[in-house]
């Protein structure tokens, strides 16, 4: 018994070594992308964000210091596919907005500037807030249980399709120039199984600026002309797994193994003292 766990030992150490030569390989990749998933990018005609596949899950408290460095979509009057109303500066309104999952959840970081932040009106689209279209399935239909308008007000009100929800966990920190906003979606909500990387939602952001009290003042839409009802014309947000994450994953399960492979020895230790010659 001692040396099938011996054994076992030796079998962990060659794969550590064997991961820890991918990991050097995988720091030498400069986007983190691989090259399946960059073929899938470039046959995507409108824009994209890659969500993150995350080490560990962030602490939902709308302090996005618990992000890793990742991608971000930067939205403004220049950058946004549909603009109304009047926006003075990016001070006034711009965002920007940072993605990750699991297999049990979807996340966003988003950080919005804006000077003044009103929210004093029953309905939800005429405050400062920001707007999640998702189409789960990526089927372009905007009316399946796949399919969602999460609103995230600036005062922590949260809704789906303007209906109040607590299907989604949400948390706004307002800073001076704007505010923080953490969000997490469970993944039953937008798909009947589990994300893999490569997986592709329908996906769009939409950012209202409400400046001086009643109805909205500006808004701004990343892809598309609503958040609500127009999937088609969406951007893509593409599930990704980054090697050098994966590694870092396999890493803490072989710490794990390690561990009970010490803990057997120590129990065969104990059985042989108890053992007569
Ligand atoms: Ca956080
Ligand atoms: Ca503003
Ligand atoms: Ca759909
Ligand atoms: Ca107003």
């Amino acid at each position: 018994m001692k040396k099938v766990a011996l054994i076992l030992l030796i079998v962990i150490g060659a794969v550590t070594i064997g991961i820890r030569v991918l990991g050097a390989n995988a720091k030498q990749t400069p986007s983190g992308v691989t090259s399946v998933q960059a073929q899938a990018y470039q046959m995507l005609s409108t824009r994209s964000l890659h969500s993150i596949r995350l080490v560990s899950a962030p602490v939902i408290d709308g302090d996005l210091s618990d992000w890793p460095a990742g991608e971000s979509i930067s939205l403004n009057r220049q950058t946004a596919f549909s603009f109304s109303g009047q926006i003075d500066s990016p001070a006034d309104l711009s965002a920007i907005i940072r993605s990750g999952w699991d297999q049990q959840t979807l996340y966003f970081a988003i950080g919005v500037s804006n000077d003044v932040i009103v929210t004093d009106s029953s309905d939800v689209w005429r405050d400062d807030g920001v707007e999640i279209g998702l189409d789960g399935l990526n089927d372009k239909d905007a009316w399946g249980l796949d399919d969602h308008q999460y609103t995230l007000v600036a005062d922590g009100r949260t809704t789906d399709r303007s209906v109040p929800t607590g299907d989604i966990a949400a948390s706004v920190a307002t800073h001076e120039g704007g505010y923080d906003i953490e969000v997490a979606i469970p993944i039953s909500k937008l798909l009947p199984g589990v994300p893999i990387s490569g997986t592709v939602m329908g996906f769009t952001i939409g950012l209202h600026d409400d400046d001086d009290g009643d109805n909205w003042d500006a808004y701004l839409i990343w892809e598309g002309t609503n958040t609500s009802s127009s999937p088609e014309e969406f951007g893509s947000l593409i599930f990704t797994e980054r090697l050098e994450d994966r590694i870092v994953a396999l890493e803490a399960k072989i710490i794990q193994l390690e561990q009970q492979v010490q803990e057997l020895l120590a129990i065969l230790s104990e059985f042989e003292e108890l053992t007569p010659p």
